[in-house]
């Protein structure tokens, strides 16, 4: 029977909606839910994809023990597992004391996980040890809004994006990071044209692409971009006086010091023209309804919380605060980092937005959990923490739901820490993340499609997500193992009050737990129920008992949750990067997103088309910074600092200033051989968030003289060969200097593999690279070789279809034979070219471009539906383009307009 479970998209915290069909236990569909306020139904590329990632290959299935880190690892039950982390945490606590363990989790669990972990750790084992992913995202964010607004809560909502007049995107990449979010700033500008968009980040990004104002500013200058602009609004008259009477203190100390902000000195911090900082503070503070979307450009910086108070300022100095279309509206990266939030999920942080620091705070939360305290020492925040496991001060740690291996900066510290731990436990749905390779015990979580509870996204929206799927083998849902294990370790313990504290049967009994510690919180959801989110939908916070609807907008009143309820202007100055750059580490190297992939790739790096955009890490930089190095696009460069060193494939993107290189951070040691940007990323934290400087770090780009390239593309029958020929691809990782392999393809997947070192490599070698591949037959192999120039080449095919080449030496065919074979189109009189050495397709290939993205629906596909007579709306039913972002429409639509009636429609 087939039926429909409404749950929301994993991936960003724009929190889309989603309808999940099954039939049988397996899901047999997949779409935008058309109710859900969020998206309407539309989901990006990442959400439209996510049925392809319920794949068993490498899910994690049974709790493991590791007998040696990244050794082999022996299948445990349930009991046996969980009695043994409950014994070595028990003893850790008993001989070390609570601060001894620490728990770090995630923005990507559901808020009922988020809560028992929390709760674990400051009321059961009495340490606040428990920080998260959150602390590399959106602590910044909280800290802004706590130091100025008094509270942490983004005061807009999506329908803010239709009612501005300027939108002010500073520090974040919507286009990429929150699709559907620029769908509506996309849908703004089409109602609106007068509608002005400012972009400040210091590439020309894929959403600067729709800004009537671009600020290319220099990476971490934002602090004197905004008290610029404050400077210039001050002297124009463009401070709403009353407001800032009315409503906030500390007006005038700032205005003091943004006296030295003059345009033209701030044109010299951050490397714009001073007209340009004139006419964006104009736009700000003319319109009549100001919106500023901001993210990691602003939060990953050891200056973020100020970051974040320099743009809440620009509101509050002119009103653009609590009415339609206006407000400062950090986006949230991860899809539940506000449920974290909410529960208290920081090391500094208690339920309900309350804070560990009050006395008053903590005596209320040791009463909501009847224990007689909650500890009272700040637990370590992210770097430190593992800075501390690194000491021994940390011996034991429990990672769930994320990937420190990965994520966090100065990769060869983190990996020493975790190798130094005594005992590491890793909650996990996949079994192949870098944080694996250092876990003594690893225990299979159940992952999106199969897990319930509710999440928040950026807008204070909570859904509830229903479980639409079985987890395979023995799974449990996050929770579970997190109640079974306290009440395991309370018995170590000693502990008589584990199970009156852990008492849950199911996520909803946590859920009205973590309700009742909201009432009469900023975030009260006392209104709330499981029941009321099913029959009416998601709502936003605030929600009290007896409350009909959540709230819209905040601070409407102009009243903010302070003691004097006056918003706080914060005395900020700018201060430069962490990190400066030196004659020996010239470059600023950025790092971030990408708009297909997702963080680690756990996920995303199992469907093959999310490869297609880009299916190598690029390192993009300026033409000039190129050529100063000998470097041409595609040649290969050693980007070095102190911290470590990653070789990686170069780009030119004149969209990036002199002096800047960007990548992006998805790539580990899955899919390369280092592991990637955090090798090199700063560690630098923030005073007040204690969130790490991402974003910049200063380095120094040389070419890499690897002059011979080797490449693979394997063509697999499914999905399930191509992940496990992938699987065993990554052992041929660590046999060349340069190596990366991936997937690729539509209908076709193809596994691909990259390699280059300095000399030929032996002919034992490339046959150890053929055999990994299955290339080494003979029947149907056609060969191409040139001993003079080491080159050699193979290709294999099969009833007049390659399945696939190897080529070493010479790769130029390698991008249009990726392409030829994920279309299927390389047929036996084509094969030889594969083998040619040109860049080029033989002339007979049609060549073709992707019109719809989302769907990866090509021009030629649509023609071909044209000429049966297609109009638009059966095009989205046979090929599906254009239905879920919308992004295309117009192309379909101009192209359906164009496309001469055929003979068939005609007839
Ligand atoms: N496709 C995709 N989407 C995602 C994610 C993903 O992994 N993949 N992750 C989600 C998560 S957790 C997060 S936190 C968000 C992040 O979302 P965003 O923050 O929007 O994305 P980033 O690419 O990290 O960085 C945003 C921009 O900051 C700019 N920037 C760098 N330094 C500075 C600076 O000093 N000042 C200014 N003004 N700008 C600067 C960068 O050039 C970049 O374009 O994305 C979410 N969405
Ligand atoms: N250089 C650089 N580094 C960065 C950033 C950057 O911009 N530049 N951005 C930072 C930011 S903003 C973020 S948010 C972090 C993200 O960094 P991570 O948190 O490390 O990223 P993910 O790969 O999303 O890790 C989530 C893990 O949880 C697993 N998982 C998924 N669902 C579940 C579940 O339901 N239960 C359990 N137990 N596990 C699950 C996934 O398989 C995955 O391995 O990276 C940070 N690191
Ligand atoms: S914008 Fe895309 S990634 Fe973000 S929640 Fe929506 S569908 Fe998922
Ligand atoms: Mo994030």
């Amino acid at each position: 029977m087939r039926t429909e479970f409404k749950s929301t998209c994993c991936y960003c915290g724009v929190g889309c909606g989603v309808l999940i069909e099954t039939e049988d236990g397996t899901i047999t569909g997949l779409r935008g839910d058309p109710e859900h306020p969020a998206n309407r139904g539309r989901l990006c590329t990442k959400g439209a994809t996510l049925n392809q990632t319920v794949n068993p290959t490498y899910r994690l299935q049974f709790p493991e023990k590791r007998m040696s880190r990244g050794g082999a690892g022996q299948r445990l039950s349930w009991d046996q597992a969980l009695d043994e982390a409950a014994e070595r945490f028990a003893a850790t606590i008993r001989l070390h004391g609570p601060d001894s363990v620490a728990f770090y989790i995630s923005g990507q669990l559901l808020t009922e996980d988020y809560y028992v972990f929390n709760k674990l750790a400051k009321g059961l084992i009495g340490t606040n040890n428990v920080d998260t992913n959150s602390r590399l995202c959106m602590s910044s964010a909280v800290a802004g809004y706590k130091q100025t607004l008094g509270a942490d809560a983004p005061p807009c909502s999506y329908a803010d994006i239709l009612e501005a007049k300027v939108i002010f995107i500073t520090g974040a990449n919507p286009a990429i990071a929150h699709p559907i979010i620029f769908r509506y700033i996309e849908d703004a500008k089409a109602a609106n044209p007068d509608l002005k968009i400012i972009v400040a980040d210091p590439r020309r990004t894929e959403s600067a692409e729709i800004a009537d104002l671009h600020l290319p500013l220099k990476p971490g200058s934002d602090i004197a971009l905004f008290n610029g602009m404050l400077h210039v609004l001050i002297n124009e008259g463009l401070v709403d006086e009353a407001y800032v009477e009315a409503h906030t203190s500390g007006f005038a100390a700032l205005a003091d010091i943004v006296k030295n902000y003059s345009p033209e000195k701030v044109a010299e911090v951050c490397g714009i023209p001073a007209d340009a900082v004139v006419q964006a503070a104009r736009w700000f503070g003319a319109s009549k309804a100001s919106l500023s979307l901001y993210c990691q450009g602003l939060n990953q910086s050891a200056h973020g919380t100020h970051n974040n108070a320099g743009i809440i300022h620009l509101h509050l100095a002119t009103g653009q605060i609590g009415k339609p279309g206006a407000g400062p509206f950090s986006l949230t990266g991860q899809p539940n980092a506000m449920g974290g939030r909410e529960v208290g999920g920081l090391s500094n942080l208690l339920s309900a937005h309350r804070d560990l620091a009050n006395p008053e705070h903590r005596a209320e939360v040791a009463r909501l959990w009847g224990v007689p305290d909650v500890p009272a020492k700040p637990g370590k925040s992210a770097v430190n923490l593992f800075q501390a496991l690194k000491t021994g001060e940390i011996k034991a740690v429990w990672i769930a739901c994320t990937n420190p291996a990965q994520s966090l900066p100065n990769q060869a510290a983190v990996r020493e820490a975790l190798l130094a731990a005594e005992y590491v436990v890793l909650q996990e749905t996949y079994g192949n993340t870098d944080t694996a390779d250092y876990a003594d015990l690893l225990l299979p979580a159940s992952g999106w499609g199969e897990k319930h509870g509710t999440v928040t996204n950026s807008e204070r929206c909570i859904t509830r997500v229903q479980s639409a799927l079985q987890a395979p083998g023995e799974a449990r849902h996050d929770w579970e193992i997190v109640v079974d294990f306290a009440r395991r370790l309370g018995d170590k313990l000693g502990r008589t009050d584990a199970e009156r504290l852990f008492p849950y049967a199911d996520a909803e009994s946590i859920f009205n737990e973590h309700r009742e510690s909201t009432r009469g919180r900023d975030l009260d959801i006392t209104g709330l129920s499981y029941a009321l989110l099913e029959s009416q939908g998601p709502q936003q916070w605030p929600y009290p008992e007896g409350a009909s609807a959540g709230k819209v907008r905040l601070y409407e009143d102009g009243r903010f949750p302070t003691a004097d309820g006056k918003a706080r202007f914060v005395a900020i100055e700018h201060k430069p990067t962490a990190e400066a750059t030196t004659p020996e580490l010239p470059i600023s190297l950025l790092s971030g997103r990408m708009r297909d992939q997702w963080h680690g790739m756990s996920r995303t790096g199992t469907v093959p088309r999310l490869f297609n955009l880009e299916d190598e890490p690029l390192l993009a930089m300026h033409p000039c910074d190129m050529r100063h190095r000998g470097l041409e696009s595609g040649d290969l460069a050693k980007v070095t600092n102190g911290r470590g060193e990653m070789l990686v494939r170069v780009g030119e993107r004149p969209g990036l200033a002199k002096g800047r290189a960007w990548m992006p951070m998805h790539w580990g040691n899955q899919f390369i051989n280092t592991p990637g940007a955090n090798a090199l990323a700063c560690d630098a934290i923030d005073p007040y968030s204690q969130q790490p400087e991402l974003k910049h770090a200063a380095v120094q780009i040389v070419k890499a003289e690897l002059s011979y390239p080797l490449a693979v593309v394997r063509r697999c029958a499914s999905q399930s060969e191509a992940l496990a020929l992938l699987q065993r691809a990554r052992s041929a990782l660590a046999d060349f200097p340069y190596a990366n392999v991936g997937l690729y393809g539509r209908t076709t997947p193809l596994v691909v593999f990259r390699g280059a070192s300095a000399g030929p490599a032996a002919d034992a070698e490339i046959f150890a690279l053929d055999r990994l591949f299955g290339l080494d037959g003979e029947e149907g192999a056609i060969l191409y070789a040139d001993p003079t120039r080491r080159i050699s080449k193979k290709a294999i095919a099969q009833q007049g279809r390659l399945l696939g080449v190897r080529l070493a030496g010479e790769t130029q065919a390698l991008a249009w034979l990726r392409q030829a074979m994920a279309e299927d189109e390389l047929d036996v009189s084509l094969i030889r070219f594969a083998l040619a050495p040109s860049a080029k397709p033989p002339v007979t290939m049609v060549a073709r471009n992707i019109v719809c993205k989302c769907a990866d629906v090509s021009d030629v596909q649509i023609h071909q539906e044209l000429e049966k007579g297609a109009d638009l709306p059966q095009l989205q039913k046979s090929l599906k383009c254009g239905t879920f972002c919308g992004s295309c429409v117009p192309d379909i639509k101009r192209m359906v307009a164009e496309h001469p009636p055929s003979i068939a429609a005609a007839a």
